[in-house]
């Protein structure tokens, strides 16, 4: 659809950028903090571990007055688990209680929204010993630690994010949740540990109501869409299963508390649907409201149907894998790749956004978007990346049009406001608009320099989106 003249970006846009604890802070196991699951996991061969990551721990109050110079309205970070409750429950961390409380005071300071992501990858390594969220009491230590969260930070946080990207915990379980994929019911096992993860947020979007009347409260899963390969209608329903196990799941869920029809019947056909559903639980699945829907997006998937008889292939459900009779990820020739192989579709963005608007009619905060890439620290202190530029120009345009069509945009926060250890790809793969000096293993003095994309996006912000150039 064209536009004669684009709607503006509201005047209360919440600008920003996002980190997540384990991959930024550093002080992994010091000043009171427990092992995460991050923490005890060996790093995949050639990347830094987490220990000290970006350092933001020791650089909070420089980073935070970087971000304000940018002219941030938000940051998103989330608050390690393991760092309030180093057991995961009973006994809290007082030191790492005062550290996200410093944050937040530091945030607010220069006017910038907390954006809390509760739960970011990084369960604490004491409930994984105990079966981590196969295990029922792991619902129980979630709503502990959220009612310590809001006791401790309600009064100054208006924002919060249950779990970040449940769904691709769940696609790529093997990677993130450490499940055996090939080990026999092994998809129940997945689909069980969903359900509790589905419960412990659900809870939590409850409990923030009840004790933070003001405060608003959302899921942030990581949603794109699903295109067919083809106009064959066998590929459109190929890309139908595979948006309703990618994307709808999550989403129905969070939003109507009811599990997605497509999803249901092919764990019915596998013989893996979740038998840990007691009764009492879709009653409060459906009882729990979010206010607005947060989500990453970085790409969308495409899929044809698998050839007649075609076996199934085991292993990331996201990229790669073929689900007998469902769906079958393949390459999209129209789109260029970051250096990592990520494929780029802006338009994507806004057929995404426009889709989530259109099926759940609930605000929308972008909470990442971004593109990894080898950055280069020139001798005069300055980072040229253009490509990071010119990758959030053309997302953020589709954003503009998107809201022209109508969708309700709340905010924008890429990833990431400063250099950070990537999920599995170390710290060389870095998407900040703030330059961290390290490498892999030598850690220099984590100075911190503005990137081209730093200036850039401060234009953006203070222009209300208007100034892309
Ligand atoms: C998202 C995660 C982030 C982040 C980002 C980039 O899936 O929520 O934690 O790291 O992807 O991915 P990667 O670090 O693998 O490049």
């Amino acid at each position: 659809m064209l536009h004669k003249t684009l709607k503006p970006f509201p005047q209360d846009f919440l600008w920003g950028a996002s980190t997540s604890a384990y991959q930024v802070e550093g002080a992994s196991l010091t000043n009171g903090k427990g092992p995460s699951v991050q923490d005890v996991k060996t790093p995949p061969a050639g990347t830094s571990g987490f220990e000290v990551a970006a350092d933001q721990y020791h650089h909070y109050k420089e980073d935070v007055a970087l971000m304000a110079e940018m002219g941030f309205k938000t940051y998103r970070f989330s608050i390690s688990w393991a760092r309030l409750l180093p057991e995961g429950t009973g006994r809290v961390n007082d030191e790492g209680v005062q550290y996200y409380s410093d944050l937040i005071d530091e945030c607010l300071k220069y006017d910038i929204q907390p954006l809390v992501t509760m739960y970011h990858f990084d369960l604490p390594a004491a409930l994984d010993e105990k079966g981590g969220w196969a295990n029922r009491a792991t619902v129980d230590a979630f709503v502990e630690f959220s009612e310590l969260m809001f006791k401790s930070y309600g009064d100054r946080v208006k924002y919060w994010l249950t779990i970040n990207e449940q769904n691709m915990m769940t696609l790529a379980a093997g990677a993130i949740l450490g499940i055996d994929t090939s080990a026999p019911g092994a998809t129940k096992n997945i689909y069980e540990q969903n359900h509790h993860m589905l419960l412990a947020q659900a809870k939590a979007m409850n409990l923030c109501h009840e004790m933070l009347p003001e405060a608003k409260i959302g899921p942030a899963p990581n949603i794109a869409l699903v295109y067919p390969a083809s106009c064959k209608p066998e590929d459109v329903t190929a890309a139908a299963n595979f948006n309703a196990l990618r994307n709808w799941l999550y989403l129905d869920m969070a939003v109507y508390g009811i599990y997605n029809n497509i999803v249901w019947s092919w764990l019915e056909e596998q013989d893996a649907l979740p038998e840990n559903i007691l009764d009492g639980d879709m009653d409060l699945m459906a009882s729990a409201k979010p206010d607005f829907i947060a989500f990453n997006y970085y790409s969308t998937a495409t899929v044809k149907m698998p050839d007649e008889g075609a076996e199934g292939t085991k292993g990331d459900q996201q990229r790669g894998a073929t689900l007998a009779g469902f769906s079958q990820a393949v390459s999209n020739p129209n789109f260029q790749k970051t250096e990592f192989g990520w494929e780029i579709d802006p338009i994507g963005f806004r057929n995404t956004l426009r889709e989530v608007y259109s099926r759940y009619h609930l605000p929308i905060i972008i909470t990442e978007n971004g593109l990894g890439a080898y950055d280069t620290l020139e001798e005069d202190g300055a980072v040229h990346d253009p490509y990071r530029i010119e990758y959030l120009r053309k997302h953020i345009e589709q954003m503009n049009l998107a809201i022209s069509d109508g969708v309700e945009m709340m905010g924008y926060c890429p990833w990431s406001a400063v250099d950070l250890i990537s999920t599995h790809e170390g710290i060389v793969k870095r998407y900040g608009f703030i330059y961290v000096n390290r490498d892999e293993f030598d850690l220099k003095d984590l100075k911190r320099y503005r990137k081209d994309s730093f200036f850039w996006y401060k234009k953006v912000i203070a222009s209300n989106g208007t100034d892309l150039a």
